[in-house]
């Protein structure tokens, strides 16, 4: 008897997959496969159930005969392992971004005679339901604040990136590329940056933004987005006042706030020391971290500390003791920071970190060492890295020029080629 494939990535059974599986009777033995969390979370589909859970759905459906996990995106796996006779799959994934996963099952199914079998994609009310419902699911704050978490256990290394209003949060979420294997990705998650919101409205990045306008900033990245925020939340303020504030972070959604050991007035850190900065006292930072761990009321919001040790030039040791100070006064994982050109004290610092405590998150910015690959923050044992600025530093220079080419001629004819038609950009906003 022949046997027929068809992967599953999916918390909801729709009359999609119902169709899929009635084609693929008529073919043979029907083998669904259970799409892992960590390449179910590349594909953009994050999962809002377990594996064990999906599995258990997916062999209720009536045709079903067996389920097994995939746990490659491309079906090298699965493929090598059953061998089917045919794959069947809806035929939307002929074109767009899955179309590189059919070739390359394609090329599989080659190399034995195997085939592949399209089924016209279902358009129905009722699928078109279910995924506007997987959506806003994923976009509550329940769902949301885990959700960081989750990401840690499950994928090599979390990959965050900067977002200051709706539209960059949208560009952040929706941003998909196909790597040389073929194989999709996207970020994780988005920092709101203290820099770039202070920038975004013309100020200095000096903590003069208000906990009240930083709030407005994250609900306008929610109200369009899905994936888990982190808040730069500088200093964390009075202690105080940060236990009202974990409070309120933690009920919208907001994943984990990250707060740095200084005191007073706070400036950037890419200064350096070329200004006067005031690093916390061990006993004070520790202290306002316990209270924030006191305060919050889910298992799931993390706050994590900032150590600015490297920044102002106070050595490694004076860095790895803060760490695990911070650590034992409660912080869910531990932010170093550095403005060097040279990851090596990144790597130093993780590496001695990692001696001692395999397992307390680390997170790091690559602003200034921006050399390094992701994959070489994993081997040192990073599980965030945070991009926490660049697509404002991508904005700011074309408006500049469009600003400046416009005033020159008199006319915005000249600057018109570099610009995208209102029409693409419209195309991230979605419709209910
Ligand atoms: C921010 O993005 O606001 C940060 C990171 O705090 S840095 O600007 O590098 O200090
Ligand atoms: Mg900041």
């Amino acid at each position: 008897m022949n046997t027929v494939y068809t992967c599953f990535c999916t918390d909801v059974i729709h009359d999609g997959h119902r169709n899929i599986i009635n084609h693929a009777k008529e073919y043979g033995r029907v083998v669904v496969g259970c799409l892992s969390d960590k390449e179910m979370i590349r594909c953009t589909k994050f999962p809002t159930t377990s594996i064990e859970e999906r599995m258990a759905l997916y062999q209720e459906i009536d045709g079903v005969d067996e389920v097994v996990v995939q746990d490659d995106m491309l079906y090298d796996d699965v493929i090598a392992k059953i061998r089917p006779d045919y794959v069947i799959h809806g035929d939307n994934w002929k074109e767009g971004a899955e179309k590189a996963v059919r070739d390359h099952v394609e090329g599989l199914l080659n190399q034995y005679g195997g085939k592949i079998v399209d089924v016209p994609y279902t358009y129905s009310d009722e699928v078109k339901k279910v995924d506007q419902k997987l959506k806003e699911k994923l976009s509550m704050s329940e769902y949301r604040r885990k959700r960081l978490r989750q990401l840690i256990e499950m994928t090599p290394i979390v990959k965050v990136m900067e977002a200051h209003s709706g539209l960059t949060g949208l560009i952040v979420e929706k941003t998909v590329v196909e790597g040389e294997n073929g194989k999709l990705d996207q970020f994780d998650g988005m920092w709101v940056s203290s820099l770039c919101d202070s920038t975004d409205r013309g100020k200095p990045d000096i903590e003069l933004v208000d906990m009240t306008s930083r709030l407005r900033t994250i609900n306008d990245i929610m109200e369009v987005t899905t994936k888990p925020i982190i808040l730069d939340g500088d200093t964390g303020g009075l202690t105080e006042h940060f236990v009202y504030n974990v409070r309120t972070l933690e009920r919208m959604g907001v994943s984990a706030v990250i707060i740095e050991d200084k005191t007073g007035l706070k400036k950037n850190s890419l200064f350096g020391t070329e200004v006067e900065q005031t690093q916390d006292s061990i006993e004070n930072f520790s202290a306002k971290i316990a209270a924030g761990k006191k305060a919050q009321l889910s298992d799931d919001f993390m706050i994590i500390a900032r150590i600015e040790s490297l920044i102002l030039e106070r050595g490694m040791e004076d860095a790895l003791e803060r760490a695990f100070a911070f650590r034992d006064a409660g912080a869910d994982g531990i932010m170093i920071h550095s403005r060097d050109k040279d990851p090596a004290e990144i790597f130093e610092f993780c590496d001695k970190f990692r001696e001692q405590d395999k397992k307390t998150p680390i997170v790091v910015v690559p602003t200034s060492y921006n050399q390094v690959t992701e994959e070489e923050l994993s081997a040192h044992g990073i599980n965030i890295v945070i991009y926490a600025n660049q697509l404002m530093r991508a904005a700011f220079p074309v408006m500049k020029q469009t600003a400046e080419g416009i005033l020159r001629a008199h006319r915005a004819k000249e600057v018109d080629s570099s610009l995208m038609p209102f029409k693409e950009i419209i195309r991230l906003i979605d419709e209910l």
